[in-house]
């Protein structure tokens, strides 16, 4: 055995446990210049070491304690609310048996490839050594293999296969929600490529994308595409409609060139992507606004010299978080494309996209929130303080079960609105489904994506110190968690989708979504346990009525002052029915009537709460800006 990887074993005092830590032995060839020969007394020296080595800290050695790390185990396995779901609405064998199977996985294998995918980011080389443009991106071999993996776990295509009818998009969802935060953002490309799958779907599947709607959903590793998704420019991606500047330019075969420059390009490792772009008319002229605006669908590819053919990477961005993943600046210079939607219908035509891409987001988020809760739980039978491990300080676990109560609530939320997908496109659902899928997906998204950040915040503030050190891979749960909130529609624009459904139903959608909450609340009825989270979701649902039929009346900044607040009272009463219905199934726990209890404690309804004090009255504005631009008095 060689002196320098000797393997040191001692007993540490107070302990019955023998520690194999690996210690270099430092003074060997200190000692070895004095060791005493067979047989002779031992040196001094040797004395000294032995003597060293029952004091903590000296001689180069650095204490006896190290704290355990958490432990990533099945995150299918570990989840009962997962998998009480599953089996109350899918308990087919062959979706339960995947799920283990990959969540084993996922634990064992996948986790160190998105570790991998964050510590080596992605890089762009524009030119070769000889000074030809080449705009590589190039990314780790972890990322390339999350490619691979995702085509043969079908992480799109189960959606399209629809094996399991109404059920298929709540299994996909569910394999997605193991994976996310071990996919080292690979989520990303693949809720763009959903997205674009079901665009090319419902504006019909044929030239020139039948080949490209093939690709996505194809469980074949090499014919797997993924799709970008290229909406933001320099003036913004939240107004797209009046901050598109990109042109398509007519071509004679009835294709188009695009010049524009693309702000921010997620993915933009993609093989294809869905844009957005006014076309020019004879003149030169395009339609200004959202009436401009028509839907585009191109292929990245090369030309012979190994150029991008009509599109030049002008730099990656330099992010927050998402760093596994390549987001750039990109100046389409006549980028081949074809349009897929009627002159100006392309921002109704992207909204299949954005619903798929939102639903994709809310799936991460409820998925980092129940990452750092197994993770937290699991550290807390590990970390002793104040004299006891963490598990076993009360207020500690009030912390976590709080976490616990925002994630299981997330995820209810996200996992109805899969429910609702998988309706529509097995052609099941209800005039009532389909009101209810338009308004709940921005509801979802804007929801779980804010609560996301606190969960995770919280969550990484229970490791202590450690939760704030780079390398325990803790901090990017974070980092990735505050994009949630961001792309795909901030949450006041989110919010203001909300009324924007609204007013197009004129109010068919919230007509659905009482509908469905008081049906949720039918089987509580005689389940005293839940009475005071049944009293609460009841009122709460005849407040927020009460409150849209006076908003009616009220001029429309009224209802937009008070968008973000209506935007979370959807989320938590709805949520709060769905966890009343989940307690009452019979396969239900006591922690599922726990957890409908304490999340109905919370204010169900702040809309009607700010309301109340004035929030929304035509006074409130004026002292908004006044306070936001308080300026320090002269003087
Ligand atoms: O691209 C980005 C990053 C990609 C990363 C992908 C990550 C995926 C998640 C990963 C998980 C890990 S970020 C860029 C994101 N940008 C957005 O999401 C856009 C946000 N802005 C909006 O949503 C706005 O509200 C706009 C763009 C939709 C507003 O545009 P307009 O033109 O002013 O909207 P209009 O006039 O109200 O609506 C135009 C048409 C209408 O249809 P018609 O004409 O038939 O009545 C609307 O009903 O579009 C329809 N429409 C919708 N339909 C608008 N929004 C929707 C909707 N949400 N659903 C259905």
């Amino acid at each position: 055995m060689s002196v320098h990887t000797a393997l040191l074993s001692r007993r540490v005092p107070g302990s019955c446990r023998r520690v194999w830590c690996v210690v270099a032995r430092p003074l060997v060839h200190i000692r070895s210049a004095s060791v005493a020969e067979p047989g002779t007394r031992r040196s001094d020296e040797e004395h000294l070491w032995e003597a060293a080595s029952h004091l903590p800290f000296s001689r180069a050695r650095i204490g006896s304690f190290f704290q355990e790390r958490p432990v990533l185990r099945n995150p299918f396995l570990e989840d009962a609310l997962l998998r009480g779901y599953l089996s109350r609405h899918l308990p087919q064998e062959a979706a339960l048996s995947d799920l283990c199977a990959f969540g084993e996985r996922v634990a064992n294998e996948i986790d160190g490839w998105g570790r991998e995918c964050e510590v080596s980011p992605p890089r762009l080389v524009h030119f070769d050594p000889w000074g030809n443009r080449v705009d590589h991106i190039l990314t780790s071999q972890a990322w390339k293999r999350m490619k691979d993996l995702s085509a043969q776990e079908g992480l799109v295509a189960i959606g399209y296969e629809r094996s399991f009818g109404e059920w298929s998009r709540v299994y996909q969802m569910s394999k997605l929600y193991i994976f996310s935060p071990s996919s080292g953002l690979y989520t990303c490309p693949l809720a763009m490529t959903d997205g674009a799958a079901k665009v090319i779907q419902s504006v019909g599947v044929s030239w020139p994308v039948d080949e490209a709607y093939s690709r996505l959903t194809t469980r074949q590793p090499e014919r797997f595409w993924t799709s970008g998704q290229w909406m933001t420019e320099r003036q913004g991606g939240s107004d797209v409609a009046s901050g598109t500047e990109t042109v398509a330019v007519p071509q004679s075969d009835g294709s188009y060139k695009l010049h524009g420059l693309k702000w921010f390009t997620s993915a933009t490792d993609a093989d294809m992507t869905l844009t957005l772009a006014r076309v020019q008319d004879t003149m030169g002229t395009t339609t200004p606004g959202s009436r401009g605006l028509s839907l585009f669908y191109a292929e990245v590819s090369r030309d012979e010299g190994g150029r991008l053919r009509g599109i030049e990477v002008q730099r990656l961005k330099d992010k927050l978080g998402t760093r596994q993943m390549p987001t750039a600046e990109l100046l389409l210079d006549g980028l081949p494309a074809h349009r897929l939607s009627q002159e100006g219908r392309g921002v109704a035509s992207i909204a299949n996209m954005l619903t798929i891409t939102r639903i994709h987001n809310s799936i991460s988020a409820a998925a980092a929130m129940r990452r750092v809760v197994q993770l937290a739980r699991d550290y807390a039978t590990r970390r002793t303080a104040f004299g006891k491990l963490l598990k076993d300080h009360p207020l500690h676990m009030q912390t976590l079960a709080r976490m616990e109560v925002e994630t299981r609530g997330a995820f209810l939320l996200v996992m109805d609105v899969c429910r609702l997908l998988g309706r529509e496109e097995s052609s099941m659902a209800t005039e009532l489904d389909t009101q209810l899928l338009r308004l709940l997906t921005p509801v979802v998204k804007l929801y779980t994506g804010k609560q996301a950040v606190a969960v995770v915040s919280e969550g990484l503030e229970s490791f202590g110190g450690q939760g704030y050190i780079e390398d325990t891979g803790l901090p990017v749960l974070l980092r990735d968690a505050q994009v949630l909130s961001i792309w795909e529609g901030t949450t006041n624009v989110l919010s203001l989708d909300v009324l924007r459904c609204v007013a197009r139903s004129s109010g068919m959608v919230l007509h659905a979504y009482f509908t469905h909450a008081k049906s949720l609340l039918a089987g509580a009825s005689s389940v005293s346990s839940l009475a005071p989270a049944v009293k609460a979701v009841d009122n709460a649902i005849s407040e927020l009525q009460n409150f849209v039929q006076a908003a009616a009346t009220r001029a429309p900044s009224y209802l937009e002052l008070a968008a973000r607040d209506l935007g979370y009272s959807l989320a938590r009463i709805y949520t709060g029915a769905l966890l009343i219905d989940h307690a009452c199934w019979k396969g239900a726990s006591p922690s599922d009537t726990y957890a409908a209890l304490r999340w109905c404690e919370q204010d169900l309804c702040p809309v009607v709460t700010k309301q109340a004090r004035g929030c929304y009255d035509p006074s409130t504005p004026p002292l908004d800006a006044a306070l936001v631009y308080d300026q320090p008095t002269q003087g």
